[in-house]
């Protein structure tokens, strides 16, 4: 498809909103698969359950995380790092599912992002009261691809801030089956979720997941 058809397929379609240059809101975009995304989760934390991981300095993180692919996500001594081993049980991380990644490329192509190709996949589990404190993605070390986010269970505001930590932040809702695709002049961007409030959802419970997808080489 031209990049030319791609930008008018998003000028066309109310829910595909333009957010910034390097960011695009698809909202809606996974709900009619969301139940088979959940089917893969639910899988993929057999093998690699949901932890409160510890930060170097020593704080529990209230959001509960996991990963899948090649590489994953998580803290160590010194920071952050990527790792091939699961370090709560030796193994290598869960295979990305196939449904992930033709999302996670369906969504960047959108944005106008050809040649993404993740192969990391950090999957967070906020309850009610969870929130994440506003922070940077920069541990990838590939600043030119983008990351794209999804949304399952109930909804969270985020708050989208600016290039430093005391930029004002304007607060977006993220809504179950929503999809967030963010580079280029957005990707260092810094964000955060306000705490989850109370409520149910009807696949998820008491429960918000986010999946979001990292190329790291
Ligand atoms: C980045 N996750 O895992 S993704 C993370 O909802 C993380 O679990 C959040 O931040 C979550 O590192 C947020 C959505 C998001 C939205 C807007 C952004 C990330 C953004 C704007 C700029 C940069
Ligand atoms: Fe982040």
């Amino acid at each position: 498809m031209l990049t030319e058809d791609l930008f008018q397929q998003v000028i066309d379609n109310p829910k595909h909103r333009r957010l910034g240059e390097g960011t695009l809101l698809l909202q809606d975009f996974i709900t009619a698969e969301a139940p088979q995304l959940i089917d893969e989760i639910t899988n993929i934390i057999k093998v690699a359950p949901f932890r409160n991981m510890v930060t170097a300095t020593g704080l529990k993180m209230s959001v509960a995380m996991t990963n899948c692919g090649d590489l994953g996500w998580v803290p160590d001594q010194k920071g952050y790092r990527y790792t091939q081993i699961d370090p709560l049980t030796g193994n290598i991380w869960p295979a990305m599912p196939k449904l992930f990644l033709k999302f996670a490329c369906s969504a960047a192509k959108l944005a106008g992002f050809v040649n993404f190709n993740p192969n990391a996949c950090l999957i967070n589990r906020y309850n009610i009261g969870t929130k994440l404190s506003i922070h940077q993605d920069k541990d990838e070390n590939n600043m030119q691809a983008p990351i794209v986010s999804c949304s399952l269970g109930l909804p969270a505001i985020f708050l989208w801030g600016g290039l430093t930590k005391s930029d004002k932040a304007t607060k977006l809702s993220l809504r179950h089956g929503d999809v967030l695709v963010w580079g280029g002049v957005d990707r260092l961007r810094f964000h955060g979720v306000m705490p989850i409030d109370k409520g149910s959802h009807p696949l998820l419970g008491e429960q918000r997941i986010n999946i979001t997808f990292r190329q790291v080489s």
